[in-house]
């Protein structure tokens, strides 16, 4: 149990919920922070504040004493420029300005999206599977697949300097597709259970030391479309598979060959106008 309390951002979205409550029952102390209203009762030893992330002042105030900054809040899918903008650029910079005075760590919910361009490796949802070769590490380039995915970059980036200048650590999770189940073909691929995130998250926050790093977040896919990462510095290992739902799923795809063919999927092609 962390000796500090940790401050969940996003808390009343789908995976903040999950993670409220999960961690809470580990005996955790949280502070919950979203815009909108905390949906369900309130965790044992957890407070809620209602609070946008433009809120810089507020945000130094409610990290005082946290030891760890879980930030889940934000836009969490494409949207317009000037919408992503506040939430997930200036928002982010007064997280990481909040953990800098409090020298706490941030846990910061990355996406797939931040490299959704690279393509998947070749029968990476069918079999035989792409050759381990073909899979991507943490270090390739980013290629976001729209303005929430560029975000998502600008903040691993946010985290690199935090890190060199200030020795703010940051766990940076590139989330594949958290939900309940599987539920079409790419999935297969970039799902993460509730539970591998859950442990992904105590993980992430426990690590003695952690420095910058970069994790691929997905569960123990054998489609998956992404190797090496800073995991074993973390101690964590994902214990659930997307495999089970192949044969419910794996039939379920788009027939555009745009989303076919980028890790992305259908975000890759909303608005895409490269030469048709
Ligand atoms: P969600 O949309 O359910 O939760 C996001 C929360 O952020 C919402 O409760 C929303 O009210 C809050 N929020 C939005 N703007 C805000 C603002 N200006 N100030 C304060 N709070 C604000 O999304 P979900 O699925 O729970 O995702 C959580 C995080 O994980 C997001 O950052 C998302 O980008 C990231 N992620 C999620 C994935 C998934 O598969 N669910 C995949 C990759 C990344
Ligand atoms: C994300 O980043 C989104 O937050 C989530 O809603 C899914 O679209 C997920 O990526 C995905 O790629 O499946």
């Amino acid at each position: 149990t962390p000796t500090k309390p940790v401050l969940l951002t996003g808390a009343s979205g789908n995976l903040g919920r999950m993670l409220a409550r999960e961690l809470a029952a580990l005996g955790w102390t949280l502070r919950l922070t979203d815009i909108a209203p905390f949906p369900d009762p309130l965790p044992p030893r957890a407070g809620f504040t209602r609070m946008d992330l433009a809120d810089g002042v507020g945000l130094l105030r409610l990290a005082e004493g946290c030891g760890a900054i879980l930030h889940f809040g934000g836009i969490s899918v494409e949207q317009p420029f000037g919408t992503v903008l506040g939430p997930n650029i200036q928002g982010l910079y007064h997280v990481y300005e909040a953990a800098r005075r409090e020298a706490a760590r941030v846990i910061f919910a990355s996406s797939n999206h931040s490299i959704g361009f690279h393509e998947r490796p070749k029968g990476a949802d069918g079999s035989p599977h792409g050759a381990e070769s073909e899979k991507i590490d943490m270090d390739c380039a980013f290629r976001p697949d729209g303005y929430y995915g560029l975000s998502k970059a600008y903040g691993e980036l946010m985290g690199r300097l935090y890190w060199d200048k200030h020795g703010v650590e940051n766990v940076n999770l590139r989330i594949g597709s958290c939900f309940p189940e599987p539920t079409e073909a790419r999935m297969l691929s970039t799902w993460l259970s509730y539970a591998d995130l859950a442990r992904l998250c105590v993980a992430a926050v426990t690590a003695p030391r952690s420095g910058h790093c970069v994790i691929w977040a997905c569960s123990d896919n054998p489609a998956s479309f992404w190797g090496q990462d800073h995991r074993d510095r973390i101690g964590w290992q994902p214990q659930d598979s997307a495999e089970a739902w192949r044969a419910r799923v794996g039939h379920i795809t788009s027939g555009n060959p745009v989303i076919e063919r980028y890790q992305g999927g259908s975000y890759t092609a909303i608005g895409y106008s490269r030469g048709k």
